[in-house]
């Protein structure tokens, strides 16, 4: 595969389910070795990130106990990290698994419950590692019943000012916070446009305060809402989410199909950084 000579800023993070019914790839990467070779492919097609995660978070499914999650996603980390410099981001909210995982060789903690699990808080700040703080909802099983805000945008950046507090309350550094609007969480198509549509908002707080944003748009049902297409005719709308919210500020970018992803993000990047 050819390689692009000036890869954008945008970091790309390619999601890793090790899972048995995960949402979008339907467990076919459950096996170690198979997970390691898939790793390895989103790493030469360009990914910065792998985000590994052991349990479910589509919705209504059904929590993975500790042990579950561990048995998943350990084995794979471990090998991961031995083979690569890629940094490994774990998709977890509890905190022994991002402990474990991050004595595994993981570098980041990706959390949809924004660290308000028991001893998560203490957790993140004891590793010093970058955080993920993905807005949700309610939580996986029951977000998608009804969702409802008065206002969105106002309230998920109510959510993030909150969070950066309880963060920085803990010792957590200002400099391991990257927010995310967490698109799909607890919301309706409505409410996902209107996130998608004002991330500026978001973006422009990031220049002010310095934090990062980072989009979880791949194959999500916002697509199947809009254009009516199913999980596996997702890629293009995937890629130019990605693209619209790269155009916003985004600085990550998490996807299932990251060749797509990079070579669009790259581009539009490349557009933009052209002095003209
Ligand atoms: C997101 C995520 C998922 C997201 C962050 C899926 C784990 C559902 N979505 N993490 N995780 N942001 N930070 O479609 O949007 O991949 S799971």
């Amino acid at each position: 595969m050819s390689s692009v000579s000036q890869r954008s800023v945008v970091k790309i993070m390619g999601v890793l389910n090790v899972t048995p019914n995960s949402f979008s790839d339907g467990g076919k990467y459950i096996d170690v070795d198979q997970a390691v070779e898939r790793a390895l492919r989103m790493i030469e097609e360009g990914a910065d990130w792998i985000d590994v995660g052991g349990e479910s978070s589509r919705p209504y499914a059904e929590p993975a106990p500790l042990e579950v999650e561990l048995a998943r996603v350990l084995p794979v980390i471990t090998r991961l990290a031995a083979c690569t410099t890629t940094p490994i981001s774990i998709d977890t909210f509890k905190p022994e698994v991002m402990q474990a995982a991050c004595g595994a060789g993981a570098s980041m903690i990706n959390d949809i419950y924004a660290l308000r699990q028991p001893g998560a808080l203490d957790m993140a700040a004891a590793l010093k590692v970058p955080v993920v703080l993905m807005h949700m909802q309610h939580d996986p099983h029951t977000m998608q019943n009804n969702p409802h805000y008065t206002d969105v945008v106002a309230e998920v950046e109510a959510f993030f000012v909150e969070r950066i507090q309880a963060c920085l309350a803990a010792g957590i550094k200002h400099e391991q916070l990257i927010l995310d609007p967490g698109f799909g969480f607890g919301k309706t198509a409505a409410h996902n446009c209107a996130l998608l549509k004002q991330l500026k908002k978001y973006t422009s707080y990031q220049e002010k305060r310095a934090l990062p944003i980072l989009v979880g748009l791949s194959r999500k049902s916002l697509i199947g809402d809009l254009l009516g297409l199913p999980m596996s005719e997702r890629l293009h709308p995937s890629v130019a989410l990605a693209v619209y919210a790269v155009l916003q500020g985004a600085r990550y970018v998490r996807t299932h199909d990251v060749l797509a992803t990079r070579r669009a993000v790259d581009m539009v990047c490349a557009v933009e950084a052209e002095r003209v």
